[in-house]
C-alpha cells in the first residue's frame, strides 16, 4: 500500500482552499485540479509499504508528542514543471510545524524508514500540470488549529485518486 502522513483540514479551511483552487482553475487553460476531499498537507511521503512497515509508521507517529498548534495559509505559488506547473497553497512559517516534522522524521528513521533529505516545504497541492495566467501571490492569511496527524493510504478506486486515513495520532492537551 502507498502511504503518507498528512495534516487534514476542517470544513471551513477546506472550503477556503476550494475557493483558491476554483479561482486558479478559472484563470487556467489546462490542469488536473485536486478534489476537495483530497486537499491536505503532506508531512512525510512514505511510498509503497507492507503491513509491517505500516505498523512501524503507526508506532513512529504515536511516539511523537506535540501540542495543538495553529497553521496559517497565506499564499498561492507554484513549482515549475515542463508540461504544466504544480500549484499550491502555501503555509506561513511555523516553528511548531517544523518541530513536528523534525520529531516525526527522527522517529520514522529510528523505526527503519529512509526519509528523503529534500528540504520540507509545507504546501497544499491545488492542482498539477497547470497552464495558467495566474501569478503567485500572498493574501490575508486564514488558519486553523491542528490537533492530529493522519496516516493516509493512497489508491485508485474506480479510476479516482482516493485518500483514506488508516491511523491518527492526536496532540496532547495539558490540563
Ligand atoms: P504533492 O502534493 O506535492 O504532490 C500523496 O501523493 C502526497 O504525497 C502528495 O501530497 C504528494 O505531494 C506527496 N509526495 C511527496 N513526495 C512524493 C513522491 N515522491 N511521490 C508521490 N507523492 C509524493
Amino acid at each position: 500500500m502507498r502511504l503518507f502522513i498528512a495534516i487534514n483540514f476542517n470544513a471551513e479551511t477546506r472550503s477556503r482552499l476550494v475557493t483558491l483552487r476554483d479561482e486558479l482553475r478559472s484563470d487556467s487553460t489546462k490542469g488536473r485540479f485536486s478534489a476537495p476531499e483530497n486537499l491536505h498537507l503532506t508531512l512525510v511521503f512514505l511510498g509503497e509499504c507492507n503491513e509491517k512497515q505500516a505498523a512501524s509508521a503507526k508506532a513512529a507517529m504515536d511516539a511523537v508528542e506535540f501540542k495543538p498548534f495553529t497553521i496559517n495559509i497565506g499564499s498561492v505559488g507554484r513549482f515549475r514543471r515542463s508540461g504544466g506547473d504544480i500549484w499550491w497553497a502555501g503555509v506561513n512559517d511555523s516553528l511548531q510545524l517544523i518541530i513536528l516534522y523534525n520529531k516525526l522524521t527522527k522517529k520514522l528513521t529510528e523505526f527503519g524508514f529512509q526519509i528523503e533529505k529534500r528540504k520540507f516545504s509545507p504546501h497544499i497541492t491545488l492542482g498539477r500540470e497547470i497552464i495558467t495566467k495566474a501569478s503567485p501571490r500572498r493574501f490575508k492569511e486564514f488558519g486553523q488549529t491542528i490537533d492530529k496527524i493522519e496516516l493516509m493510504k493512497s489508491e485508485r478506486i474506480a479510476g479516482k485518486l482516493t485518500y483514506t486515513a488508516i491511523h491518527d495520532t492526536k496532540a496532547y492537551s495539558s490540563p
